[in-house]
């Protein structure tokens, strides 16, 4: 089994590079940001709930998120891997991973961590603000979400560079020359 961390601030990329991910290595995609806005797309009393904290660009609560993981790899038994994309975002979260993957013989085999600069990443939120309207990408709400980023995600570098996991990605360029980079990474592991 494989099983990819996509691991990055806001607007570096994770979403984007989990397409091509998923496309060559065919793994199944847990996005928890994508599951969370399609709560909230349908009124739902979880989406209720994740709405209060998204629209204010702060996570939402751990026991939230880490629930509906362990759903989601219940009901995905014979996947050939998974790619976490957006989850764990705290250390919380990331201890939470390894003991589910753990409980089921699995590990994390890579965590792709896309580097990118604040102004980058703050343009490229800003741009797909305009376009999408997505309502947690607008400058204040992005000034929030890069300081919850380094206040209780980026931490989780550590404790993945600690087990040896975590592969530093340039997440500048084109798509595909990043994803270049990222299939170098992975084309690597023996898993
Ligand atoms: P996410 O959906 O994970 O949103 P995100 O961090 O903004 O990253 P995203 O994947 O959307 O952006 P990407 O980098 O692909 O989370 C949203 C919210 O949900 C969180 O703020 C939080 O409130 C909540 N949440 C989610 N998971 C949670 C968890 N585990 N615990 C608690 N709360 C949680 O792309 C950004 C833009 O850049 C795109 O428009 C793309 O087209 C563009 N782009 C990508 N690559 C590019 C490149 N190389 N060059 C130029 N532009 C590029």
């Amino acid at each position: 089994m494989l099983n990819i961390v996509i691991f990055g601030a806001p607007g570096s990329g994770k979403g984007t590079q989990s397409e091509k991910l998923i496309e060559k290595y065919h793994l199944t995609h847990i996005s928890t940001g994508e599951i969370l806005r399609n709560e909230i797309e349908h009124d739902t009393k979880l989406g209720q709930l994740a709405n209060k904290y998204m629209s204010e660009g702060q996570l939402v609560p751990d026991e939230v998120v880490i629930d509906i993981l362990d759903g989601l790899l219940a009901d995905n038994p014979d996947s050939v891997g998974f790619i976490f994309d957006g989850f764990p975002r705290t250390l919380k979260q990331g201890e939470a991973l390894d003991k589910m993957l753990s409980k089921r013989g699995e590990r994390i085999n890579v965590v792709l961590s896309l580097e990118v600069d604040d102004e980058e990443l703050t343009d490229r939120l800003v741009k797909r603000g305009e376009i999408s309207g997505r309502s947690d990408d607008t400058p204040e709400t992005i000034k929030s979400r890069l300081q919850v980023y380094y206040g209780q995600t980026a931490q989780l570098k550590e404790y993945y560079a600690n087990q040896g996991n975590l592969a530093l990605i340039d997440g500048i360029g084109t798509v595909d020359d990043i994803f270049g980079r990222i299939e170098n990474t992975v084309d690597k592991l023996k898993y």
